[in-house]
């Protein structure tokens, strides 16, 4: 991996024009690299911007620089040598149209286990508990400054893919590298007020819908909710508002794998998220459902109305939890 990292120095040194971009639908690992990359790269002198496919969820906007990211389908890219993806498991993760890649060099800064290596660099250890922790080893290598602004993004980065500090990937480094950021100047208790414990009234009334629709199967194993268009209509909420609703399953003693459910972006579609606790690997079973992600945390999107995407999904866990 060191030797793609010193790659991606050199790239980003040589080129004109750097794009930083993130997974469609982002969570705090994307945005917080991003962010965090840009503000260091900003600060150094070199031409980069951000854009991604879908906006920053409200949760991230108090990180800075929020609001210079572009987003839609079409990326202003004329003077662009360089695209940076952080934190997307394979390019269609990103998005974009083909074309958006033609001629220009693709840099890729992931931990995905389920990671295609679908950049001419790929920079991917799938130990490391975030991409913004890549991202931080990435500004030491260039010796950038480590700006509170940047060091706030990178603990964003820690602080959601660990689940606060909780979950598997939770390792001594993991702390470590926490203690470096909030000695840079990021402030753990606004951070997690903003993260956490911002929420509008509306999300909290489609968290009681969703909890509504729990269903124990395989003897207690498996934990299923969902949500749908008539409960974001009724309740004035919207996907953003799902943030953390699977954990809620995952949350109930002897459940090894909990499913979340929503619609997707489209009237044909449903987005399909995993949690697994103890043995499960839900990164191979959201692999063989088309999707990707972690052992204990990942995610597909599916075709087809709700009926039937549940019964193949009821199947694929089935055989998940052996
Ligand atoms: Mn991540």
């Amino acid at each position: 991996m060191m030797t793609e990292m010193n790659d991606l120095c050199t790239a980003i040194r040589a080129s004109r024009g750097i794009l930083l971009t993130t997974h469609c639908n982002p969570d705090g690992d994307g945005i917080g690299s991003q962010l965090a990359l840009y503000n260091a790269l900003q600060a150094g002198g070199f031409p980069v911007r951000m854009h991604n496919r879908d906006g920053v969820p409200r949760i991230y906007r108090f990180l800075e620089g929020s609001s210079l990211v572009g987003r839609g389908k079409e990326v202003p890219a004329q003077d662009v040598d360089l695209i940076i993806s952080l934190d997307a498991g394979s390019r269609g993760r990103l998005g974009y149209d083909d074309s958006l890649f033609a001629g220009r060099k693709l840099a890729v800064i992931d931990h995905h286990a389920s990671n295609s290596r679908f950049g001419d660099i790929n920079v991917i250890d799938t130990m490391a508990c975030s991409t913004g922790a890549l991202v931080y080893q990435l500004i030491q290598l260039m010796d950038l400054s480590l700006s509170k602004d940047s060091a706030s993004a990178i603990y964003v980065t820690l602080l959601t893919d660990t689940t606060s500090f909780h979950n598997a990937s939770t390792t001594p480094e993991v702390h470590e590298l926490a203690a470096a950021l909030l000695r840079a100047g990021a402030e753990p208790w606004p951070i997690a007020r903003s993260v956490y414990e911002d929420r509008s009234r509306a999300c909290f009334e489609l968290q009681v819908r969703c909890m509504q629709t729990l269903d124990l199967r395989h003897q207690g194993r498996s934990a299923w909710m969902h949500v749908d268009e008539r409960m974001y209509k009724d309740t004035n909420s919207d996907g953003e508002d799902t943030e953390g609703l699977i954990d809620l399953g995952r949350a109930i003693s002897g459940v090894e794998i909990a499913v979340f459910m929503r619609p997707g972006d489209d009237d044909h579609s449903w987005k399909v998220t995993f949690r697994g606790k103890f043995d499960t690997d839900v990164g191979a079973l959201a692999v063989s459902l088309g999707g990707g992600g972690h052992r204990h945390a990942a995610g597909c999107t599916m075709q087809g109305d709700y009926d039937s995407i549940r019964n193949k999904v009821e199947r694929a866990v089935e055989a998940c939890l052996g």
